[in-house]
């Protein structure tokens, strides 16, 4: 098993769970905390069990309040860019991450936490959660590419309204916006984002792939030329052994067992 100290890392029925574990700090983003979980991700890529990742936080006030603010005070250029490039990592690691990646949102996100949910594929809200880029109140600016996921997340009216406020939302506001999927009752948080990850987990992981990929890429590019990835895309799914049993398995009426094949 790997040793980690400032995250909890455990595999279920398909499903792999990352949970921040500073909870006295309410789970910010130190360097070391984003070094494990892209350790954590290295892992989950290279086993083939695990077919959905779910990113949390311990306790039951925090996912994360975003980037380590003691440890940015006397900050120079040269920590404040190490500290800017390790985030983007982290979250290009979510991104490119060929499964998907929920973000179960048990309590505040705000700053860089909400910047790391956004990275995530889906998010789940726990009718606790709060949300804000509320960098501008410490005289800051999203830095782990807040202004332009969260821009494309909710559109440049409310994203310019909450990055300029430094605002906090709460779950069904969020919800209201598209910032998440879903809000769920606190005391049934945890099961449910479990059910759902595990039912996630068990849809064909080549159409899942190729799916995140096409939405992903596809929003950089011209209309015309992600529709021509998507064809390819569309080409490589159907050659998939996946495909062969999904159609199997409607024909001879049963439930598919996908591989990633
Ligand atoms: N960092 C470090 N410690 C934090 C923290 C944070 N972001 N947020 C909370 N804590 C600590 C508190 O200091 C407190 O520690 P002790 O005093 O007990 O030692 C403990 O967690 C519990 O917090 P509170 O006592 O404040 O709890 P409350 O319930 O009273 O308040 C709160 C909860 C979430 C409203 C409050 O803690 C709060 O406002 N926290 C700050 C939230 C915030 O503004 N987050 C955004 C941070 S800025 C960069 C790229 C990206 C970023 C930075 C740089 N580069 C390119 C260089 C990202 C920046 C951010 O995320």
């Amino acid at each position: 098993m790997m040793e980690f100290k400032y995250i909890i890392y455990e595999k279920n029925e398909g499903v792999a769970t990352i949970t921040l574990n500073r909870p006295e700090a309410l789970n910010a983003f130190s360097e070391e905390v984003i070094n494990e979980v892209i350790r954590a991700l290295e892992d989950v890529k290279a086993d083939e069990n695990i077919r959905v990742v779910v990113l949390t936080g311990a306790g039951e006030k925090a996912f994360s309040a975003g980037a380590d603010i003691k440890a940015m005070k006397g900050m120079n250029a040269l920590k404040a860019r190490k500290l800017s490039q390790t985030g983007e990592k982290l979250c290009v690691a979510l991104e490119n991450l060929e499964k998907p990646v929920i973000a179960a949102i048990n309590g505040y996100a705000l700053g860089g936490g909400l910047e790391v949910a956004m990275a995530c594929d889906l998010r789940i809200a726990s009718e606790n959660a709060r949300m804000g880029q509320t960098e501008i109140n410490i005289g800051l600016i999203p830095g782990w590419g807040g202004t332009q996921r969260l821009t494309r997340l909710i559109g440049m009216t409310k994203a310019k309204e909450l990055v300029f406020t430094g605002k906090i939302i709460d779950a069904k506001t969020a919800e209201q916006l598209g910032l998440v999927n879903m809000v769920v009752p606190q005391d049934k948080f945890r099961e449910t984002v479990q059910q759902f990850a595990v039912e996630l987990a068990q849809k064909a992981p080549v159409a899942i792939k190729v799916a995140k990929a096409l939405i992903n890429k596809g929003a950089e590019a011209s209309l015309d030329a992600a529709l021509a990835l998507e064809s390819e895309g569309f080409g490589v799914v159907a050659s998939s052994e996946d495909l062969q049993e999904g159609v199997s398995a409607f024909i001879e009426k049963r439930k598919p067992v996908f591989k990633g094949k």
